[in-house]
């Protein structure tokens, strides 16, 4: 940190006019650093000595900068405009869109990274400036800088760094991080040529690639296989060891004949279904081999989350162990920010604990309603369709309509237990099979019917929903009264014509 250089910047006298570059002896490097507040925070590399201050009131930039340098909420150390390099005497000659000339200034910003923020997140230079800008991954997960124009940094791993360079710049031009949600979480950067470096919202504007189309009425692709839905029972033993590899995976189906890029618990959505008995332990090593920053947590264990459920960098593992100490069906999801996006582009799973004196029955299905925000075909979730809460696609067991397509099986006679949770990220489930009624019916821990009980049977009590808000489970039984096809939906109609659907097969 030089802090030699920071009165020229308040100085403009000190500055050396735009003609004059070799005047003007080789600065330390800029850089900009701040405190741990994520105040938006502009700089400018743009000369203030007037010459080329076209609206731009110098003492109002001084000002600015000075609030700044008081309140504490950010130290700009060094100086933009001191690290103006000159690059050749062809200075002002270039001209690039044949309406703004180069001037053959380079200038090198670093911008850090506090929490979902660029710092700075405005950078403000002279039409025709050449444009460095160093990220400086000052955050505890990978993020990236990427412009409008395409130049881009690439993946950058916490406390690395990596420069782009964003050319002349001839106009206003945006940068993001590209990593799903990031944008959304406000991860945006503007460089501005009018001397305007104030923070406006700008990360809605800028055109976007269009998104997947779904059409409902498709077919299953050939060679895909359903997700598997049957339920099997809970192993032997009470110590349960499994490793949890983070992928992302791309090409990945999730129905409507759409694909994306998933982001998995070993290479699936949802993730492994894990099933143990009240009291078991389970030990998961999450090895995190994607390109980003992910994580896990399990609700079906109850732990200080501050170590376990922290993030971890590509490369990297944790153990994570607790003990399943009461029964349901509980989610589990990745909880690296944003959630939502983590969550919708496939990061969850069940672990499902039986209830003591849990009846056998002829057979067990497993069902966890989730909502799809698609991006481009073959591209990552829509990170402002998780955030308006607006799915295209609804489903079980993370593809749309595949149990439509692919019906689950039954005998007629058959006592079929259907596990349910409601993995989100946002959206409720009122589960209900048509044609049939439920006699059996356990929600979060407790049985509103049937069980152990015989809940319901003094009174002749029945069921024909299971309605459950995000992170939300429990099953429910019936008896299959004959054959015939039996749809199992969420009775939000809306969200079971997105895909929330499946057919229960019953044959003689
Ligand atoms: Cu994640």
């Amino acid at each position: 940190m030089s802090e030699t250089t920071e009165p020229a910047r308040g100085d403009n006298s000190a500055e050396a006019s735009p003609t004059q570059p070799a005047a003007r002896p080789a600065p330390p490097r800029a850089d900009v650093t701040a405190g741990t507040a994520p105040a938006p925070t502009a700089i400018s590399g743009r000369r203030t000595d007037g010459s080329q201050a076209q609206g731009l009131r110098p003492t109002d930039r001084r000002g600015a900068l000075l609030g700044l340098l008081t309140t504490g909420a950010a130290v700009v150390v060094g100086s933009i405009a001191a690290n103006r390099r000159p690059a050749t005497s062809t200075a002002g000659t270039g001209r690039t869109d044949g309406t703004v000339a180069a001037t053959g200034t380079t200038i090198e910003v670093t911008v850090r990274v506090d929490g979902m923020r660029f710092v700075p997140d405005t950078i403000d230079v002279a039409p025709g400036d050449r444009l460095l800008i160093t990220l400086d991954n000052t955050s505890d997960q990978v993020h990236d800088l990427v412009l409008d124009t395409g130049a881009a940094t690439g993946r950058v791993a916490a406390g690395a760094s990596a420069t782009l360079d964003a050319g002349v710049i001839t106009g206003p031009t945006e940068g993001w991080c590209s990593i799903a949600g990031h944008r959304a979480q406000g991860m945006v950067l503007s460089i501005t040529t009018d001397g305007a470096a104030g923070h406006a919202d700008h990360h809605h504007s800028a055109a976007r690639s269009a998104s997947a189309v779904p059409d409902l009425q498709a077919p299953l692709p050939g060679g895909f296989e359903p997700v598997e839905a049957t339920l099997a029972p809970a192993p032997t033993g009470t110590t349960h060891r499994h490793t949890f590899t983070v992928t992302e995976v791309e090409g990945a189906y999730v129905g409507a004949g759409v694909t994306q890029t998933r982001w998995t618990f070993n290479g699936t959505c949802p993730g492994p279904v894990l099933r143990g008995r009240v009291g078991d332990v389970f030990e998961i090593t999450l090895v995190n081999e994607g390109t980003m920053s992910h994580s896990i947590d399990f609700h079906a264990g109850s732990v200080a989350p501050d170590d376990v459920m922290r993030s971890i960098n590509p490369g990297q593992s944790l153990v994570y162990t607790f003990t399943a100490a009461h029964a349901g069906i509980w989610l589990y999801h990745c909880s690296t920010a944003p959630m939502s996006v983590h969550l919708a582009s496939g990061m969850h799973g069940a672990v499902i604990i039986d209830p003591v004196g849990l009846a056998p029955v002829d057979r067990e299905y497993v069902l966890i309603q989730s909502e799809i925000y698609l991006g481009p075909e073959g591209g990552q979730t829509d990170a402002d369709k998780v955030a308006a809460k607006t799915p295209d696609l609804m489903c079980f067991n993370g593809v749309a309509f595949q149990y439509a397509l692919a019906p689950l099986e039954a005998r007629a006679g058959e006592r079929v237990r259907l596990w349910v949770l409601d993995a989100g990220p946002s959206l409720a489930c009122s589960f209900h099979v048509v044609g049939l009624q439920f006699d059996t019916v356990f929600l979060e821990g407790a049985y509103m019917l049937g069980g152990p009980e015989g809940l319901g049977q003094a009174w002749g009590g029945g069921s024909q929903a299971l309605g459950l808000q995000p992170a939300q489970g429990g099953f429910v039984e019936a008896v299959v009264p004959a054959a015939g096809r039996y749809p199992m939906v969420t009775h939000a109609f809306a969200d079971m014509e997105k895909g929330a659907m499946a057919i229960l097969m019953a044959t003689d």
